[in-house]
């Protein structure tokens, strides 16, 4: 199995590509970078440095179209510029074969706020992704910023209205991820076909960088390596509990401590 991962590369904040492909791997998938963007830490630091990679993700698409590359999925996550969006949308054309599973997680903010990648231009590139996924993984401030509605405390019904009138197509399942019930309860809410399920998780009640990415990358794999839906995300939430409960530092910017409980080698 073989994943491209579309993603920035972090040098603090254990997201995005250093999830992709520590998770993916760690699942017996092979991972091929495509690298958006370099940055000393996530944009939750006060202080960063993003070095845009420019024209990677188009030079990606023409050199893999040449040597005949082909992929079980397509994983996308931080879009750190329009021009990188439009890329992104052509490169997924470009691969998205029908056996292809399509991944889009709308990076574009959390607890309500939005991060610094976020503009109405992103929103319509963004929402134009999302399109051709079949799987959309927005938390609740992404579904509210896809659907025009104000964010705010709703109930799981209400929840998963908006995320029924998300769903672009009859294949396509919106997971809408990270839901904090109470301060020990989290949920995520899997809209499939017409069927809305909701699963509950344990958690310790913050928010932590990276967990959305690390979310997405164990539900890619455990999709690819053949669970349905519902189990994919009941076994990815798993994951991420565990993860948050060996998790030391309380600086929700420097992430969770997977790697404490991802299979060593050994
Ligand atoms: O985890 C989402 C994410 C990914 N990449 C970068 C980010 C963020 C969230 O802030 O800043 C660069």
């Amino acid at each position: 199995m073989k994943v491209a991962a579309i993603n920035d590369l972090s040098g603090f904040g254990k997201c995005s590509l250093v999830a992709d492909i520590a998770v993916l791997s760690s699942m017996g998938i092979e991972v091929n970078p495509v690298p958006t963007a370099v940055l000393t830490a996530q944009t939750g630091f006060s202080s960063y440095y993003l070095h845009d990679m420019d024209d990677m993700v188009k030079r990606c698409n023409v050199e893999w179209k040449k040597s005949g590359e082909g992929f079980d999925g397509i994983i996308t996550g931080y879009i750190p510029s329009l021009n990188l969006a439009d890329q992104i949308l052509d490169f997924t054309d470009s691969f998205k074969k029908e056996n292809t599973l399509l991944l889009v997680d709308p990076v574009m903010g959390d607890n309500g706020k939005c991060y610094s990648n976020f503009s109405e231009g992103m929103l319509e590139k963004i929402k134009e992704l999302t399109m051709k996924a079949d799987i959309i993984t927005p938390n609740l401030t992404e579904l509210c910023l896809l659907t025009g509605t104000e964010f705010s405390k709703f109930s799981i019904e209400e929840v998963i209205s908006i995320a029924k009138s998300v769903k672009a197509h009859d294949l396509q399942s919106v997971v809408v991820t990270g839901i904090l019930e109470n301060t020990n309860t989290v949920c995520n809410v899997v809209i499939h076909k017409d069927d809305a399920t909701v699963l509950r998780s344990s958690t310790n009640g913050r928010s932590y960088s990276g967990t959305g990415d690390l979310f997405a990358a164990s539900l890619m794999g455990n999709l690819l390596n053949g669970k349905c839906i519902t189990d994919a995300v009941s076994k990815a939430a798993d994951f991420i509990s565990r993860a948050i409960s060996k998790t030391d530092s309380a600086d929700r910017n420097y992430g969770i401590d997977f790697e404490k409980i991802l299979k060593t080698e050994e």
